[in-house]
């Protein structure tokens, strides 16, 4: 077997995303055999103690605490940006100058400029570009989208998606960068919002218009070096939202910090003039489908579990029935992303979405400050 060309990966951030990132960047050789295979060449972060312990515990050859001089390193082909949103188009930008293919956590930027700035950075390098809205390439949601482009729902009329989470109610939650506008934008609308707003364009299409809320419930928390004093919260906990899509279907999409008991739950349910289909993270291995095609005594909404060898993504892992999870998600988009880079193609989402996201998010803000419908801005 013909041994597959590296690709040397700089990781700039090592929290959350980047172990789930990492993690990917491991597993995807052996399990997908993509055409060519990733090295964990380079972790960078600010805290020198801090990422050579991450460099140690994810598998990284190398750390270093200047992500400027790594993304221009003559041997790095591969920049993974799992940093805060106000770094985002800094180091994007330097990568594409670089010519180095870009892989950027969600949403792309803080601003619709900054977004646009990326994206001409990447068209103007000629380098593949991707964003990672990794739950687009969970099996069950791959085939919810090959039901919808069969035909088989009819005219698509309601999308309805919700993010749910509850963790800022967590007691003692202190004040982190995620309640800090300047660093990451917003806060439910771009950390949660943004993956079911992709999730209703990658099923149904591009939004036209939009009406919106953004609220504050929680408006302030204990600083973590002295829980005595408290930070004030600049961005919204819970952000919901009705919208209108270019071919005439109508969608509500909410995302929450703030709905006690729910952890991850992702949820969307589309419905069309045929039949219907609902997901949930939480349970991420099914889907629901309803046909009215059904014979009338057995109609009902009908469990698939998307383990089948013939369901997306699914024969590289295990046999029927055999549950796959959130960390396959990000497997699966690290496979795509280096396939695209061995074809030279930037595989979608990518940061052309990215734009088209961060535009929607924008007018969603606009609506929430003029309480009226807002037009989403076209490139
Ligand atoms: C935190 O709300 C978070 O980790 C998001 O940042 C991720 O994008 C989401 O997938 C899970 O929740």
């Amino acid at each position: 077997m013909k041994k597959p060309r590296e690709v040397r990966v700089a990781m700039i951030g090592h929290g959350f995303m980047g172990r789930a990132h990492s993690n990917a960047f491991r597993q995807v050789g052996p399990f997908m055999q993509p055409r060519l295979t990733p090295r964990l060449a380079v972790v960078c972060g600010r805290n020198e103690g801090a990422v050579k312990e991450a460099a140690a515990r994810l598998g990284w050859d190398e750390w270093s605490t200047d992500w400027r001089a790594v993304v221009n390193r003559p041997d790095i082909d591969l920049v993974d940006i799992v940093t805060p949103g106000d770094s985002h188009a800094r180091i994007a930008i330097a990568a594409a100058r670089a010519g180095k293919a870009v892989l950027c956590e969600k949403p792309l930027a803080n601003s619709v400029r900054e977004a646009e700035a990326m994206l001409a950075a990447v068209k103007k390098a000629g380098v593949v570009h991707m964003l990672c809205h990794n739950y687009r390439r969970i099996p069950a949601v791959m085939l919810a989208r090959q039901i919808i482009e069969s035909g088989r729902l009819g005219e698509i009329y309601h999308f309805r998606g919700a993010y749910l989470q509850d963790w800022v109610l967590a007691p003692g939650m202190v004040f982190r960068w995620r309640f800090d506008r300047k660093k990451t934008g917003s806060g439910a609308l771009g950390d949660i919002g943004s993956h079911s707003l992709d999730l209703a364009r990658f099923l149904v299409g591009e939004i036209t218009e939009i009406a919106g809320e953004l609220t504050t419930f929680v408006k302030e928390h204990p600083l973590p070096d002295d829980p005595r004093r408290m930070g004030r919260k600049t961005v919204d906990d819970a952000a919901a939202a009705l919208v209108r899509f270019a071919n005439g279907a109508r969608g509500t999409i909410e995302g929450t910090r703030v709905a006690s008991g729910r952890k991850n739950a992702n949820r969307f349910e589309v419905n069309g003039s045929l039949g219907s289909l609902a997901f949930d993270l939480e349970r991420l291995n099914e889907l629901q489908l309803f046909l009215a095609s059904d014979p009338g005594p057995e109609q009902g909404f009908r469990t698939i579990l998307a383990t089948d060898p013939a369901h997306p993504y699914v024969k590289s892992w295990w046999p029927p029935g055999h549950l796959i999870g959130y960390e396959h998600t990000f497997t699966h988009t690290v496979y795509d992303l280096l396939e695209g880079m061995a074809r030279g193609r930037s595989p979608r989402p990518n940061f052309e979405d990215g734009l088209r996201n961060q535009r929607v998010l924008a007018a969603w803000e606009k609506a929430a400050r003029s309480r009226r419908w807002e037009k989403v801005g076209r490139a």
